[in-house]
């Protein structure tokens, strides 16, 4: 295959995204979801959901440290994690990483998702067998309703809100999410891009305004994503998300003590996002 490209269709950014490609490992289509799993030149395999690039081999580390360790480094002593979505294990890997964590339950709907991910990338999904680990393919919706005052940390890494993954970002869902947390339990998800995605990352933030006394969002770079700089939303009940309350005792290649404080959004321009005077 000489000159091959996969096009990613982002579902609301008008832009194409193209990468070099040699392989097609596979494609298949599940219940939910069409999954595609291809060998790029630049980022090694990609995992693709419904035509979206999840994660690449060669840089996924980013995201899945970006969207654990700050909320689990603001926690004092996060024992009992929830993690919904997240069906390829990344964020299971960076969580059990935590020696505090005594159970990390991950609640993903497709079992194809964490069926391929084993096949295809056994250094994401390399935490599955772990024994405080419990993988349940199950609607994270309907889950977290019979859960109350259960979890410490709750993580969701979802695929953009469009179709069965919309419901994780509306102010009903994180009602839920705030009575499954106990009361010094913190909430992240990762709410899109400040560029492409602006207004969803208003949404988001607002829904989860309505529910949780102390909401801020943080940003890194993630270079396969339309946008590259890409928000994260954060709803906890006591802990300031800005501060760490323990030592940086995990290993990572990215985040830091000083990655995490500089990933959140200044105060000033932070508040011109949320009311509306930074759109262009
Ligand atoms: N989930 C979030 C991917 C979002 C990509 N969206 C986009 N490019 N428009 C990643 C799952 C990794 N565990």
């Amino acid at each position: 295959m000489k000159d091959v490209y996969f096009m990613e269709r982002d579902p609301y950014a008008p832009i194409r995204h193209c990468y070099g490609i040699s392989k097609i490992l596979y494609e298949g289509k599940s219940k939910y979801q069409e999954i595609q799993v291809v060998e790029s030149h630049y980022f090694g395999k990609m995992l693709i959901l419904d035509g979206v690039v999840q994660f690449t081999e060669k840089n996924e580390f980013f995201y899945h440290e970006m969207l654990t360790h700050p909320v689990m480094f603001a926690h004092k002593n996060p024992q009992n994690v929830l993690i919904i979505g997240g069906g390829d294990g990344g964020i299971l890997r960076e969580v059990l990483k935590h020696k505090t964590v005594k159970k990390a339950v991950l609640v993903d709907i497709d079992k194809d998702v964490v069926e391929v991910s084993k096949k295809f990338f056994p250094t994401v999904a390399c935490s599955m067998d772990d024994p405080r680990a419990i993988i349940l393919n199950e609607d994270g919706f309907k889950y977290i309703q019979d859960y109350k005052n259960e979890f410490d940390v709750i993580i969701v890494d979802s695929t953009d809100p469009v179709g069965f993954a919309h419901v994780l970002t509306t102010e009903e869902f994180f009602k839920y999410v705030f009575e499954a947390l106990k009361e010094d339990g913190i909430y992240v998800g990762q709410s899109e891009s400040l560029h492409y995605h602006l207004d969803i990352v208003v949404r988001f933030q607002k829904a989860l305004k309505k529910n949780f006394p102390i909401v801020d969002l943080y940003t890194t770079v993630i270079p396969v994503y339309a946008g590259y700089w890409w928000s994260f939303s954060v709803g906890s009940k006591v802990y300031n998300p800005r501060e760490i309350s323990r030592d940086v005792d995990v290993e990572t290649r990215f985040y830091s003590d000083e990655i995490h404080k500089n990933a959140f959004l200044p105060p000033n321009f932070y508040q011109k996002v949320l009311n509306g005077t930074f759109k262009y």
